[in-house]
């Protein structure tokens, strides 16, 4: 029993462990999640192992035999037993109670200089007020968009009922609740676009109350803060050259997904993007890559690559993106795609 044991423990933890059960890591906090999970991950999957050994052990070993039905000695009182089944649970809740709460201190400890973002959350969207500051105006807004590698604080209320702000790419989740403003600290640590979900069920629209957040660099924050409320990405509007597209792949949020080697990107949420006009011309024959680019981005649903969710990619760059953002993001795109020959890299 114990060897049986011991061998579906391990196997039970590689496994456990070799699985990539989360989206990823957007937040300088997401690590120290993920390795709680991963230390619970370790402490369960004995206990769960040892559990079934013994109850499918005694399932068969004690089996009632066809001529014997009687009922087993009745075995009442083993003292030593039952105080080490009480003691060693409460040592491993205990200590990993104990590890919880000093990893929740640190997470939720004050960054210098946080940028203070309030969040509404009512039925059945996000509102954002970002404060007047170094000589950026207040903001209020429905996108969320924050500087990469700069502590925010987070505070949070609701207009109606209980609403639960969660960013799984960020890996923390508070609840907002009626009366009071709730708080959560984070500092965002990977440029990207990551969704925005409402975790606690708050009446019929719930499902639909998805946002994203985006995370860009200081330079294109500070121009966003400037501009008037959406749509979010159009004011300075560059030109339409492939710089500024590979700049755009990047400070938007594509890069977050999406592999090129061009731009030395490695995220792999979304298929790699090199080598499209291959792709373009098997997926849709008679369609010019620029186009098959531009459909990708705007209506996402339309052809889907296989093996990715339609859902994967964000369906609001039709009104976040200006049509020169569009274009400069297709040429810089298709550019790249002919560079690598048409390869997918
Ligand atoms: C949150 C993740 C995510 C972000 C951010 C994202 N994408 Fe995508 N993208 C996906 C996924 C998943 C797919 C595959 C599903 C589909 O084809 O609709 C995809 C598909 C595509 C395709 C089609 C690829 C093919 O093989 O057919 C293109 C082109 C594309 N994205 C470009 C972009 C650009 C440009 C941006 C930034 C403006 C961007 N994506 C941002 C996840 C993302
Ligand atoms: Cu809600």
């Amino acid at each position: 029993m114990f060897l049986v044991g011991a061998v579906a423990s391990a196997i039970g933890i590689a496994i456990g462990l070799a699985i990539d059960w989360f989206p990823v890591e957007a937040t300088e906090q997401a690590s120290e999640v993920d390795f709680l999970y991963d230390v619970t991950l370790v402490i369960a999957v004995p206990i769960f192992v040892l559990v079934m050994t013994v109850a499918i052990y005694s399932v068969l070993r004690f089996r009632v035999s066809d001529d014997d039905e009687s009922d087993g000695a009745p075995i009442h009182g083993n003292s030593r037993l039952e105080v080490i089944w009480v003691a060693v649970p409460t040592i491993i809740v205990v200590a990993l109670a104990a590890y919880a709460w000093i990893g929740l201190l640190a997470l939720e400890e004050e960054g210098q200089n946080p940028l203070r973002v309030k969040v509404i959350g009512q039925q059945f969207a996000w509102k954002y007020e970002y404060p007047a500051e170094a000589g950026m105006p207040a903001k209020q807004t429905t996108d969320l968009v924050l500087p990469v590698n700069r502590p925010v604080q987070f505070e949070l209320n609701t207009e109606d009922v209980i609403h639960s702000f969660w960013v799984p790419a960020f890996r923390l989740k508070q609840d907002i609740v009626p009366g009071i403003t709730t708080a959560m600290r984070l500092t965002p640590n990977r440029l990207g676009a990551f969704p925005v979900v409402c975790a606690e069920l708050c009446g019929i629209g719930h499902s639909t109350m998805r946002q994203t957040v985006r995370v860009v660099d200081a330079t294109r924050y500070t121009s966003w803060r400037g501009e008037p409320p959406s749509p979010a990405l159009s004011a300075g509007a560059p030109g339409t050259d492939s710089a500024d597209g590979k700049r755009l792949f990047e400070g938007t949020g594509c890069a977050g997904c999406h592999s090129l080697s061009a731009a030395g990107e490695a995220a792999a949420t979304g298929p790699p993007l090199g080598g499209l006009d291959a792709i373009a011309a098997a997926r849709a024959p008679g369609v010019s890559v620029e186009q098959y680019i531009r459909e990708s981005i705007v209506d996402p649903t339309k052809v889907v690559a296989p093996g990715y969710s339609p859902e994967g990619m964000p369906q609001n760059y039709r009104e976040q993106l200006s049509p020169r953002e569009l274009e400069a993001l297709v040429s810089y795109l298709s550019a790249v795609s002919k560079e690598s020959g048409g390869k997918p890299q």
